[in-house]
């Protein structure tokens, strides 16, 4: 597949409630969407960086600058047989994995619809449904985290995420639990745990989370540390699952060498595309270690691709990927993606990414273009 024009559209796009973690509260994410041409065929890649470095250095800002500054010079021109063939062409560029990831998911989505193949049969994915959760941000009180956590059971979402940080942790999890007993639950730090040096320490105050019978807890420690994390494990009982500290197969492989985790999260876009995403999984799959897909709050592009890659076979915990409700009113794609009544969403069919641009939503939440060859 030749990469003959390249666009770059940075994106602002309302959520329908706002959002908050342990590293900020957002009313609306931004995303670069990048949009390929070759061969008479248009392919769409979303790049997950926000437009704060919050949860990972990369930002819209920086995707846009090292995409057009960059990658989209060295790549113009050139034909693509496959993914390995682009990361090889991109990997001058140190880290960067968001950038990566966003052409490489455009990259797949023509050569998807040149083949007449879904992303799914590209990938390997078999399942035509995929199990889901919701991801719930932090809440002013437990009290409402709890409504706010039923509003989400009554929709049907069988496995829940409630983010957590220093001081809205154990109380937090403990009122979900006493109010949903059987309810599938994990927690998420999003790093918070490190801050101001404190690190093991301030989270080993998480300990009665072993209590509360919990799927997972997500990436207490910095966002860049392995070895810390191998300790916090042996302390838990609870899998410790990582995030943010996985950015390579090959820190995934040395994660699992000195058991900072049980569990991965996956997200393409963190690990420089679906093709290392695929490498992760392959590799925890062969060692049994479970994972799951995050979610970056994306749109129905990113959407679309996160539910190809949770129907590999070794996605075998519920992924962050909620029905389009959960995130926009209205999004860019024509599709919305809804919620089964078994906690599941369906796997886009079509050619590529199986999703099309609704252009009149998408031009309402353009902030820039760039435009290349
Ligand atoms: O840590 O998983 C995370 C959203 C933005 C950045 C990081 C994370 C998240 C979520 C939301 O938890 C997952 C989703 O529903 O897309
Ligand atoms: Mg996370």
């Amino acid at each position: 597949m030749k990469l003959e024009r390249i666009h770059l559209y940075h994106l602002r796009m309302k959520l329908q409630a706002p959002f908050e973690t342990s590293f900020g509260r957002i009313d609306s994410r931004e995303c670069v969407l990048v949009e390929a041409f070759g061969e008479g065929l248009v392919g769409y890649g979303e790049c997950p960086a926000d437009r704060d470095p919050g949860y990972s250095y990369e930002t819209c800002g920086t995707a846009w600058h090292i995409l057009s500054e960059f990658i989209l010079p060295e790549v113009i021109g050139r034909d693509f047989g496959n993914a390995d063939e682009l990361q090889q062409a991109m990997s001058f560029v140190r880290g960067h994995q968001m950038a990566k990831a966003g052409l490489e998911m455009a990259l797949w989505d023509l050569l998807g619809k040149a083949q007449g193949k879904s992303l799914q049969e590209m990938l390997g994915g078999g399942y035509e449904r995929v199990a889901v959760g919701v991801s719930v941000g932090l809440q002013a009180s437990p009290e409402t985290l709890v409504e706010r956590v039923s509003g989400y059971v009554a929709q049907g979402y069988a496995r829940v995420k409630i983010k957590i940080k220093p001081g809205r942790d154990v109380k937090d999890a403990q009122a979900v639990r006493e109010a949903f007993p059987g309810l599938r639950l994990q927690v998420d730090a999003n790093s918070a745990y490190a801050l101001g040096g404190a690190g093991m320490e301030d989270a080993l105050h998480l300990l009665p989370l072993d209590a509360l019978n919990l799927l997972l807890i997500e990436q207490p420690l910095a966002e860049d540390d392995l070895w810390e994390h191998s300790k916090l494990q042996k302390q838990f009982a609870t899998p410790i699952c990582l995030d943010e500290s996985i950015t390579t197969p090959r820190h995934a492989r040395q994660a699992l060498e000195m058991g900072a985790c049980r569990v991965i999260n996956i997200k393409a876009g963190r690990v420089g595309g679906l093709s290392q995403a695929l490498a992760i999984h392959d590799l925890c799959q062969a060692q049994g270690i479970p994972v799951w897909c995050g979610g970056m709050l994306e749109t129905g592009v990113g959407r679309a691709s996160n539910l190809a890659l949770a129907s590999l076979p070794g996605f075998t915990l519920p992924g962050d990927i909620s029905a389009t409700d959960r995130y926009y009113a209205e999004d860019i794609t024509q599709e919305r993606f809804t919620l089964n009544a078994d906690s599941t969403i369906d796997v886009p069919k079509g050619a590529g990414l199986g999703v099309e641009i609704n252009w009149k939503a998408l031009e309402k939440v353009i902030l820039a273009k760039h435009e290349t060859g």
